[in-house]
């Protein structure tokens, strides 16, 4: 298989050898998207090690997973990256723009490369780049960046295991993550049960049915989502659009995704009072000329926890807020009570 960054790969190995020269892993943490979970597989199989997904409501780089990995030597992978340490020992393998750098860390990361590796295509080349795992990274490639993302290993991949096949794959383990339960270690296990996506696909492996129930229930709770209508602030025109749902499943990005391109120019942002108990969860996609990341920063309401609020793009980020920020927040864009908690 080509290698989109053959010097970089290289250096991965390098690093990831030095790190395990000092003993193994106790522990992979990994995101729960396609890439995240293909990340994980990854290094699970090859160095034998449990996975701890972070998924729902959680922030790998916050106190509580801290503490609960304090004692151990851990690979962070697919989380971002920021400057603070975790575990005994750490590696960080991410490809999200950082907010700082863990001390004394080995850093595997993309974010400066052209174009930007997934964190699975990384993990592929610190381990060596094994032929028979390609479909692993470029499951997590297709997951992130889709079908044009200019990364060289896609393609040698679809025409060895099947471009239908993986981009099924992809679907199915996106799913459970966004679905009420949000548990995707139904994902993570027929993942790493396959051989390859036809055997994933071949309904012989658990997980398998696990996915497609989920994809069948988020696919229920988006179309409801899309009924729901864009609710403009007065204090600032139509230059920022709400619109409110109340779904357990996570479908406020796509449905904020879907308004964008339609409101002329707004910000608009999907509120999901029914997902985090307690808290409205909100994801916001920007224009081009627009910067959400900055909006939400001169915005921010008293009460907003950093770890949990305007992290992401200039064009898509988000956050959730308890109660009373949140309402702090509609006062202050100029929403009414049909936006209040
Ligand atoms: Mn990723």
């Amino acid at each position: 298989m080509e290698i989109t960054h053959p010097a970089f790969a290289a250096d991965a190995r390098t690093r990831l050898d030095a790190f395990l020269a000092d003993g193994p892993p106790d522990r992979i943490l990994s995101d729960v998207d396609a890439d995240g979970l293909s990340s994980a597989a990854l290094l699970a199989d090859a160095l034998g090690r449990p996975v701890r997904l972070v998924g729902r409501g959680a922030n790998a780089w916050t106190d509580p997973v801290a503490a609960e990995v304090a004692e151990e030597a851990v690979i962070v992978a697919d989380l971002g990256m920021r400057g603070r340490t975790l575990g005994r020992r750490l590696c960080v393998i991410d490809h999200h723009v950082p907010t700082g750098t863990p001390e004394g860390a080995t850093v595997i990361h993309g974010e400066a490369l052209d174009p930007v590796p997934s964190t699975s295509l990384l993990a592929w080349y610190a381990l060596g780049a094994p032929e028979d795992r390609g479909w692993l990274a470029a499951l997590g490639c297709m997951g992130d960046y889709g079908d044009k993302g200019g990364h060289l290993e896609v393609a040698p991949a679809k025409k060895r295991w099947g471009a239908g096949r993986l981009r099924e794959l992809t679907s199915l383990v996106n799913a459970p993550r966004r679905a009420a339960s949000g548990d995707a270690s139904p994902a993570l296990a027929l993942l790493r049960a396959a051989e390859d996506p036809a055997h994933a696909l071949s309904g012989d492996l658990p997980g398998l049915a696990e996915c497609e129930a989920a994809r069948e229930e988020v696919k229920a709770a988006t179309a409801a989502a899309r009924r729901a209508p864009p609710r403009f602030g007065s204090r600032y025109g139509s230059d920022v659009a709400i619109v409110r749902i109340d779904s357990p499943c996570q479908v406020h990005p796509l449905t904020a995704q879907s308004w964008v391109g339609r409101l002329r120019g707004a910000i608009v942002f999907c509120a999901n009072f029914g997902y985090l108990p307690g808290r409205v969860s909100f994801s916001g996609r920007a224009p081009k000329d627009r910067d959400i990341v900055d909006l939400l920063a001169r915005h921010r309401p008293v009460g907003a926890d950093p770890a949990h609020y305007g992290n992401g793009h200039r064009q898509a980020a988000g956050g959730t807020l308890e109660h009373e920020p949140w309402n702090a927040l509609m006062n202050d864009l100029g929403f009414g009570p049909e936006m209040r908690a």
